[in-house]
């Protein structure tokens, strides 16, 4: 977090992490898309001819509705490969909140399992653990055949902290929740240690729900938090929506 106390500018750096081509481009792509003229930059991505993250991609969003309060988002995703592991770390420095991109099928659970020892151990060069990080768990890919059961997923979940949520990121769906429930936790961190809501007056619940009704989704806030498979349940009890 940055934090321009003159231009009153709060920078929060969101993280999309996760093995190779697991959709963590395509959802920065579906947010860029939903997002209103006026809250997204540019979606820059850097990528090989097959496709691949080369370095990474940053999507740039700010909200500025806030009273007097403007918070600019710069989210990130990381190359998935196995060789790009320094690139990862160099990435993921300075994360305020990460969101786990997994690809559900059966297949790829042993890349799934390799990528998070890989985040943990990236957060422990920088001298964090996966306990202090926001970080909330995609599953993505949920159209695919031989992919992991729906109860597979919620039996997960129900052992986890971090909230999980179903996407088919290619069609857009379960996007935005997944990004509303990062920044949710990740404010809530925030918060906690700087005491933001107070020293701004800054009503946490209201952003999130503009930035979900700037992101094309007009539901209460309450109902976006709440459809994540299970988890941390304090997603489940901001006060407004
Ligand atoms: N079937 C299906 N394919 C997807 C989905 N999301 C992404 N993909 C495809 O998976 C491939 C890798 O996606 P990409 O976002 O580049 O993965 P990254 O390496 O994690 O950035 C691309 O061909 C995407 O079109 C999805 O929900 N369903
Ligand atoms: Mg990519």
């Amino acid at each position: 977090m940055q934090l321009d106390f003159v231009n009153r500018e709060l920078t929060i750096k969101l993280v999309y992490y996760g093995p190779a081509l697991s959709g963590k481009t395509t959802n920065l792509q579906a947010l860029h898309k939903a997002a209103e003229p006026g809250a997204s930059g540019r979606l820059m991505t850097l990528e090989t001819r097959d496709d691949r993250t080369l370095f990474f991609d940053l999507l740039p969003l700010t909200f500025r509705n806030q009273g007097s309060l403007a918070v600019r988002l710069k989210v990130f995703t990381v190359p998935g490969q196995v060789i790009h592991s320094s690139t990862r770390r160099l990435v993921v420095q300075g994360a305020d909140g990460i969101a786990f991109i997994a690809d559900s099928r059966n297949a790829e659970t042993q890349h799934n399992a390799e990528s998070f020892i890989d985040l943990k151990e990236n957060l422990k060069q920088h001298g964090l653990t996966l306990k202090q990080m926001p970080v909330v768990i995609q599953f993505n890919k949920r159209d695919l055949p031989e992919v992991r059961s729906d109860a597979e997923i919620a039996e997960l979940a129900s052992h986890g902290r971090e909230p999980v949520y179903l996407a088919v990121a290619m069609r857009g769906q379960g996007v935005v929740e997944s990004f509303v429930g990062l920044l949710h936790l990740t404010w809530s961190a925030l918060d906690a240690e700087h005491d933001l809501n107070k020293k701004f007056g800054f009503d946490s619940n209201a952003f999130l729900q503009t930035v979900a009704k700037k992101l094309g989704d007009p539901r209460p806030l309450r109902e976006i938090l709440g459809a994540c498979v299970g988890g941390a349940l304090d997603v489940l009890k901001p006060e407004a929506g």
